[in-house]
C-alpha cells in the first residue's frame, strides 16, 4: 500500500517548477541544489547472444540511466512500478544520514514497491564524492536493474589528481540466458546450487569472445597523449571480477568513492558491490594497434561459475586521415591482457593490501582510535535439512544449501525492519538478539565441524548512537573456504586489518593500520581469513549488512544493525513521508492499525433553504468518524481533490 502525501499532479507540478527554477537561476548562486529523476519500472525485450528476452528495466534502458548529482545535492527519484514483480530501489554506498528510509532494501527499510504503485527515494549527499551505483535490492532483479551513480565534488572543488581529459562509466553485470527470477526460485527450491550466467558483460554488452556477440562489444574510443577516468562498478550478482587493459597500466585513484593513494596496477580486482576510479593514461602516439580490456572472475568456492571472459575494444582514433583511410581498425594487430589465475588469491591479497586512504589534511581518515563494542562474526556457508520430504534435496549430501553469519541464516521479515522499530512493534517481527561472537567457537578453518546446518532468526544488533565499533568477519570452511564480499549499509568503514586463518584477538591487533587504512562499503572478507573493519554508528536507523554475492545472501548470508536515535534532534532518523509500508500481522500485536481514507472534495449541502458548496472529507458534513483502541496505529491517506491546500489536525 502506497501512502503518499503529494498526489502525483501536485508532485508533477513541484517537478516542473523546479525544473524551470533550474533553468532560469545561474547554477553558482547554490551551493547545492534538488536534483530529480523519473525511473518508472518497466519489461523491455533485449537481446544478447541471439538470445531475445523480456527483463525488468529502467525506463526500458539496459544497463538502466545514470545519475549524476554533487557532493551536497538533494536528489528526489520517483520510482513507477508498471511490472508484475515487487521492486525497491538500493542506492549502494550512499551513507543516507538520517534518511534510513530511503536506502531501499525491500523488507528492511521498506516494503517492496508492488506492481502500479510507486515511491519517491529523498536523500541528500553529504561528506561523499565519487563513483557508486544503484540497483534493485529485491529477489534477483538487479541482475538487469541497475546502474551509475556518480557524485561529482562541490563546484570548484578539484580532484587530488589532474583533470582527466574524460570520465567513462564502466559497469560490469552478467547476462543470462534464462530468468535470473526463475534460476535463484529453482535454486531456493531444490537446495541445490543455481545455474550460472551465460556471459559478463561491460555497460551491458558480452563483447566479441562469445557466440553472436561480437557486434554487441563495449568500444572505447580515445586519442593518444590524454587521461581518462574510467569508473568502474561491478553490478554482477554472483562474481568477484579481474579487470586489465592490454598493454596499458591502470592508475587506482579512488575505491567506493573515497580518494585512495594511487598506485599503478595492471589489474584490478572488482567484487560485486564494489566500485573503483582509474585513471588510464593513453599513448603517446596513434599505436597502430587495438587492444582488448577483458573481465573474467576470481572464484576460491567450490561450486560451478560462468568461467567465461568479456572483452571491450579500446580503440585510438587516428587524426592522420591517410591512416584512417588505408588502414582500418580491424586489420590493426590486437592485443590481449594476461589475467590473473580464476584462483588467484595471492593477488586477491597483494591488491587489496595496496588500497590505502589518501589521509591528507583534505581528505583525512577519521579511524575510530578507541572502540566501545568488539564483535566477531563468522561468515560461511552451511545445510539446512531438506525441505521436502519426498524427495532428496540437491544441496551438499542430499540437504539444502544455506549461509549464516554466527550460524545466524538471517529470515526476512514480512514486515520492513525499520517501520517496526520506528513505530515500537518489532514484537513478532524481529528480535534484539543477534550474537555478538560465535555462540560455539570452533576452529573456523580448520577440518569443518560434522554438523554443518545453521540455525535461523530475525536478528539484529542494536547499537546506541555514536557506538565506535570494531567488527572482525571470520571466514569458515564449513562447505569449503570462500572470499565474502560484505556490504554494510548507512556506512562506510575502515579496513583495519586482514589475515589468513582462524583470527588471534592477542596477536592480530597489533599488526591494524590506525594510520592510512583503505575506507569503503564492501569487503573482501578472505578465502580462508579474516578481515578487521571499523566504523563509527553516527547514523540512526535500521542497516542490512551482506555478502554481495547474490546467491549467498539469499541463502541466509545477511543480518542487520538497529541504531538508536541519539538524543538530539539531529542525531535522529526523518519523520518518514513517503513511506511503503507493509500490513503488520495482526496477531503480533497488541494495538492494530486502522486504515482510513480522507478524499477531500467538494459537495453541494443545503442548509435553510440556502445550498452551496462546501469542502468535505468523502462528501460528508460533518466529516466520518474515526474510531481507535488505545495502543493502534492511525494512517489515514489524506487526498486533495479541491483546489485548497488543506492539513488535518488530530
Ligand atoms: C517483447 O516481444 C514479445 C514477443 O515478440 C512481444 O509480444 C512483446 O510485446 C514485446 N514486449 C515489449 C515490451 O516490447
Ligand atoms: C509483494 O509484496 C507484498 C507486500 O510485502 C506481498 O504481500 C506480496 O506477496 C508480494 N508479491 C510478490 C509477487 O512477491
Ligand atoms: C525530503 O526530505 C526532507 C528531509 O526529511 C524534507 O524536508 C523534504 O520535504 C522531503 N522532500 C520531499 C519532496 O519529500
Ligand atoms: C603489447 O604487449 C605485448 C606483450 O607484452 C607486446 O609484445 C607488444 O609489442 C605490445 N604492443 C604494443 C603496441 O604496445
Ligand atoms: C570453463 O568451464 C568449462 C566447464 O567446466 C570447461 O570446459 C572450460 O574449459 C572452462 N573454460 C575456461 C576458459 O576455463
Ligand atoms: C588454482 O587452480 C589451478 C588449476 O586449476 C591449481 O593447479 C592450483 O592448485 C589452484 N591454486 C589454488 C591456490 O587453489
Ligand atoms: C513431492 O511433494 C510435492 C509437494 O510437497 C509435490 O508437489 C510433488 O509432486 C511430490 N513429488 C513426488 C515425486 O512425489
Ligand atoms: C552424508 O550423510 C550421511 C548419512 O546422513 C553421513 O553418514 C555422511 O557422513 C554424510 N557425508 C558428508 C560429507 O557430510
Ligand atoms: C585449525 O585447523 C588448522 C588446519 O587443520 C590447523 O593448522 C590449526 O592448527 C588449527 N587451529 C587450532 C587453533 O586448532
Ligand atoms: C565426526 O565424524 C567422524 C567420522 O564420521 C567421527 O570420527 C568424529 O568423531 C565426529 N566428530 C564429532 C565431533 O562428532
Ligand atoms: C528455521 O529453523 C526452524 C527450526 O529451528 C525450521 O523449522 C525453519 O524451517 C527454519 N526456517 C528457515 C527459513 O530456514
Ligand atoms: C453543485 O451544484 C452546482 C449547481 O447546481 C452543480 O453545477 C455542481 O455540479 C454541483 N456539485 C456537486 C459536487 O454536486
Ligand atoms: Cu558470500
Amino acid at each position: 500500500m502506497g501512502v503518499s502525501l503529494l498526489s502525483s499532479p501536485e508532485f508533477l507540478r513541484l517537478f516542473l517548477l523546479s525544473l524551470i527554477t533550474l533553468c532560469l537561476i545561474p547554477q553558482h548562486v547554490f551551493a547545492s541544489i534538488t536534483r530529480h529523476y523519473k525511473f518508472d519500472i518497466k519489461q523491455q525485450n533485449v537481446t544478447r547472444l541471439c538470445h531475445t528476452k523480456s527483463i525488468v528495466t529502467v525506463n526500458g534502458q539496459f544497463p538502466g540511466p545514470q545519475i549524476v548529482a554533487r557532493e551536497g545535492d538533494r536528489v528526489l527519484i520517483k520510482v513507477v512500478n508498471h511490472v508484475q514483480n515487487n521492486i525497491s530501489i538500493h542506492w549502494h554506498g550512499i551513507r543516507q544520514l538520517r534518511s534510513g528510509w530511503a536506502d531501499g532494501p525491500a523488507y528492511v527499510t521498506q516494503c517492496p514497491i508492488q506492481s502500479g504503485n510507486s515511491y519517491v527515494y529523498n536523500f541528500t549527499i553529504t561528506g561523499q564524492r565519487g563513483t557508486l551505483f544503484w540497483h534493485a535490492h529485491i529477489s534477483w532483479l538487479r541482475s538487469t536493474v541497475y546502474g551509475p551513480l556518480i557524485i561529482l565534488p562541490k563546484r570548484g572543488v578539484p580532484y587530488p589528481f589532474a583533470k582527466p581529459y574524460k570520465e567513462v562509466p564502466i559497469i560490469f553485470g552478467e547476462w543470462w540466458n534464462a530468468d535470473p527470477e526463475a534460476v535463484i526460485s529453482q535454486a531456493l527450491q531444490t537446495g541445490g546450487g543455481p545455474n550460472v550466467s551465460d556471459a559478463y558483460t561491460f555497460n551491458g554488452l558480452p563483447g566479441p569472445l562469445y557466440n553472436c556477440s561480437a557486434k554487441d562489444a563495449f568500444k572505447l574510443k580515445v586519442r593518444s597523449g590524454k587521461t581518462y577516468l574510467l569508473r568502474l562498478i561491478n553490478a554482477a550478482l554472483n562474481d568477484e571480477l579481474f579487470f586489465s587493459i592490454a598493454n596499458h597500466t591502470l592508475k587506482v585513484v579512488e575505491a567506493d568513492a573515497i580518494y585512495v593513494k594511487p598506485f599503478d596496477t595492471d589489474t584490478v580486482l572488482i567484487a560485486p558491490g564494489q566500485t573503483t576510479n582509474v585513471l588510464l593514461k593513453t599513448k603517446p602516439h596513434f599505436p597502430s594497434a587495438t587492444f582488448f580490456m577483458t573481465a573474467r572472475p576470481y572464484v576460491t568456492g567450490l561450486g560451478t561459475f560462468d568461467n567465461s571472459t568479456v572483452a571491450g575494444i579500446l580503440e585510438y582514433e587516428s587524426t592522420s586521415k591517410a591512416l584512417h583511410t588505408t588502414l582500418p581498425m580491424k586489420k590493426l594487430p590486437l592485443f590481449k591482457p594476461i589475467l590473473p589465475a580464476l584462483n588467484d588469491t595471492s593477488f586477491a591479497t597483494k591488491f587489496s593490501n595496496k588500497l590505502r586512504s589518501l589521509a591528507n589534511a583534505q581528505f583525512p581518515a577519521n579511524v575510530p582510535q578507541k572502540v566501545d563494542r568488539h564483535f566477531f562474526f563468522t561468515i560461511g556457508l552451511g545445510t539446512n535439512p531438506c525441505s521436502s520430504n519426498n524427495q532428496t534435496c540437491q544441496g551438499p549430501n542430499g540437504t539444502m544449501f544455506a549461509a549464516s553469519v554466527n550460524n545466524v541464516s538471517f529470515a526476512m521479515p514480512t514486515t520492513a525492519l525499520l517501520q517496526a522499530h520506528f513505530s515500537g512493534q518489532s514484537n513478532g517481527v524481529y528480535s534484539p538478539d543477534f550474537p555478538s561472537s560465535p555462540i560455539i567457537p570452533f576452529n573456523y578453518t580448520g577440518t569443518p565441524p560434522n554438523d554443518t546446518m545453521v540455525g535461523n532468526g530475525t536478528k539484529l544488533m542494536v547499537l546506541p548512537y555514536n557506538t565506535s565499533v570494531e567488527l572482525v568477519m571470520q571466514d569458515t570452511s564449513i562447505l569449503g573456504a570462500e572470499s565474502h564480499p560484505l556490504h554494510l549499509h548507512g556506512f562506510n568503514f575502515f579496513v583495519v586489518g586482514q589475515g589468513f586463518g582462524n583470527f588471534d584477538r592477542n596477536k592480530d591487533p597489533a599488526n591494524f593500520n590506525l594510520v592510512d587504512p583503505v575506507e569503503r562499503n564492501t569487503v573482501g572478507v578472505p578465502s580462508g581469513g579474516w578481515v578487521a573493519i571499523r566504523f563509527v554508528a553516527d547514523n540512526p536507523g535500521v542497516w542490512f549488512m551482506h555478502c554481495h554475492l547474490e546467491i549467498h545472501t539469499s541463502w541466509g548470508l545477511k543480518m542487520a544493525w538497529l541504531v538508536l536515535d541519539g538524543k538530539l534532534p539531529n542525531q535522529r532518523l526523518f519523520l518518514f513521508s513517503f513511506i511503503t509500508l507493509c500490513l503488520i500481522p495482526q496477531h503480533a500485536l497488541a494495538g492494530i492499525t486502522r486504515h482510513y481514507k480522507f478524499e477531500i472534495k467538494l459537495q453541494n449541502v443545503t442548509r435553510l433553504c440556502h445550498t452551496k458548496s462546501i469542502i468535505t472529507v468523502n462528501g460528508q458534513f460533518p466529516g466520518p468518524r474515526i474510531i481507535a483502541r488505545e495502543g493502534d496505529q492511525l494512517l489515514i491517506k489524506v487526498v486533495n481533490h479541491v483546489q485548497n491546500n488543506i492539513s488535518i489536525h488530530w
